[in-house]
């Protein structure tokens, strides 16, 4: 069922549910989450942007909710951040006080989220152009950027996946994703609130806790790959997953391996499905189509993709050329927050979005994605880090005197983040500590190596392909 509405809320607006998110040991019915959420958004009446520590809890999903119903635009903020992320997330955001629990060391005002409260006032949908969510994502260099997202791109994005996994108010969402991404957040929160199918949110997304879901009635399975592979390599929990409708998987590539294992522990092919921050989910495979192991399917609904080389030429079609891909459609980003330069880079003259990732298209429409254009970005366990922040951080510690990241092959991680650094009387461990207190704990380096040089070239340019 999809809605002409833009509202991501109007079907949680019908009947009540008693448990429609199930978060922790919590179940938060329909009243619960728009009662309170209503009483959050009168609090909050007139906010333009407000921020809000994405921790999995109820109090994160009634942030949420309130923060749609009074038209503010959200800031989620990852749970780990450190000073140095918090500091330019919130300064760039402009954020203007917390919906619920305030981090250490930021001094913006925060509004408490009451859990009990009710409040019934009708909020005017605000217009489909307004942002529902800035969200942060790192690029190859500098500090993270954000990624505007409109309603009705959330509107868009959601009902594509809808349609192509046949996705209705009968499914049990079961993931355990963190809640400042596309992934977990909009797809994962906002998306069973717009459906209407009830959610359950594991808390951490572990074999045992999708198991269990899974006896709890589960039918609609996400994770990212390394998620999978975890499943896959505990066969007791992934032949508990036979019951379910769809395993989907996204946010990185799928290893072969992994499809094929969870195929046969399960029965179920898992789905594969291809997105961005920018640009929500683009292309998958379909709930009614071939799953092809390796591949991630076809563009969903409104949605148009084209290969191109490196001078803007046409790349056949043909299940081998390789170029870069470009989407457009209704689900893409408004832009990146206060950089027109970076948006306007981001764009072709004729108005497609240059992606950054490399892929094939065969005669069928079938899309493979062969890696990224820029080894700066980096995939590990789903999340997208940027080698340039990392390596800011690293250089902010006194004994490194250079430091040059990059992403090398794991087996449960799909990358690693590994630092080469030319430093002074500091152990690797200490420079690992280090990053993992200035940003998000999940950007920092599995494995630091002490070098006595950087490969350089003759502008003096690190050669990343060399280390
Ligand atoms: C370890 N820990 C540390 C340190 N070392 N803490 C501080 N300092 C250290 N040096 C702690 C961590 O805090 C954490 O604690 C624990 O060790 C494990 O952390 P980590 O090893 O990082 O986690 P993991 O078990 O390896 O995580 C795997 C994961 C995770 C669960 C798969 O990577 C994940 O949730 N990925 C999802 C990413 C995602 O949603 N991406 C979507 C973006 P504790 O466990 O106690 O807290 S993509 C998107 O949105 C697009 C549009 C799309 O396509 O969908
Ligand atoms: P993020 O903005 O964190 O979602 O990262 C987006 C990037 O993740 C894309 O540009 C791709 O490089 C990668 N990605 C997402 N989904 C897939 C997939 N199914 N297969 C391969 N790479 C993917």
């Amino acid at each position: 069922m999809l809605l002409s509405s833009l509202d991501p809320l109007a079907v949680a607006r019908g009947d009540d549910m008693p448990d429609a998110v199930r978060i922790g040991d919590t179940a938060l019915s329909r009243t619960d989450i728009l009662g309170a959420a209503g009483a959050l958004a009168k609090r909050i009446a007139g906010a333009r942007r407000v921020a809000v520590l994405a921790e999995p809890t109820p109090a994160t999903v009634i942030a949420i909710v309130g923060g749609l119903l009074a038209g503010a635009t959200l800031v989620p903020v990852p749970p780990d951040s450190g000073p140095a992320e918090l500091a330019h997330i919130l300064s760039d955001s402009g954020a203007q006080a917390w919906l619920g629990r305030a981090p250490e060391g930021s001094d913006l005002p925060s509004v408490p989220v009451r859990v009990h409260a009710r409040d019934w006032h009708a909020h005017p949908e605000p217009a489909p152009s307004a942002i529902a969510f800035v969200l942060y994502t790192s690029g190859t260099t500098g500090a993270p950027k954000g990624v505007l997202l409109s309603r009705r791109a959330l509107a868009a994005g959601i009902d594509a996946m809808a349609e192509a996994w046949d996705w209705t108010s009968k499914d049990v969402l079961v993931h355990g994703l963190p809640l400042f991404h596309v992934h977990g957040l909009i797809l994962g929160l906002v998306g069973p609130l717009r459906v209407g199918s009830r959610l359950i949110h594991t808390g951490k997304p572990t074999p045992q806790a999708y198991a269990q879901a899974a006896r709890d009635g589960g039918t609609l399975f996400f994770g990212v790959p390394t998620v999978w592979s975890r499943i896959a390599d505990d066969a007791e929990s992934a032949r508990a997953l036979a019951t379910a409708r769809l395993l989907v998987s996204g946010s990185a590539a799928l290893p072969v391996p992994v499809f094929e294992r969870l195929h046969e522990l399960t029965g179920i092919a898992p789905i594969e499905r291809y997105g961005m921050s920018e640009t929500m989910l683009t292309v998958t495979t379909r709930v009614d189509g071939e799953r092809r192991p390796g591949w991630v399917g076809l563009p969903v609904r409104g949605v148009e993709t084209r290969l191109r080389d490196e001078h803007g030429g046409e790349v056949p079609h043909d299940g081998e050329s390789i170029g870069g891909l470009q989407v457009r459609g209704p689900m893409l980003f408004d832009g990146y927050l206060g950089r027109p330069d970076a948006t306007a880079e981001s764009w072709t003259e004729d108005g497609w979005f240059r992606t950054g990732d490399v892929a094939v298209v065969d005669a069928d429409g079938f899309h493979r994605i062969v890696g990224r254009e820029s080894t700066d970005l980096i995939k590990s366990g789903g999340y997208r880090i940027g080698a340039g922040e990392v390596e800011t951080a690293l250089l902010g510690h006194p004994a490194v005197r250079e430091a040059a990241v990059v992403g090398l092959p794991d087996a449960d991680l799909g990358q690693r983040i590994v630092a080469f650094v030319v430093a002074d009387g500091v152990d690797p461990q200490t420079l690992i500590d280090h990053v993992a207190s200035q940003l998000s704990v999940h950007k920092r380096p599995r494995e630091v190596r002490i070098v006595e040089s950087l490969p350089r070239n003759a502008m003096g340019k690190v050669q990343k392909k060399l280390l």
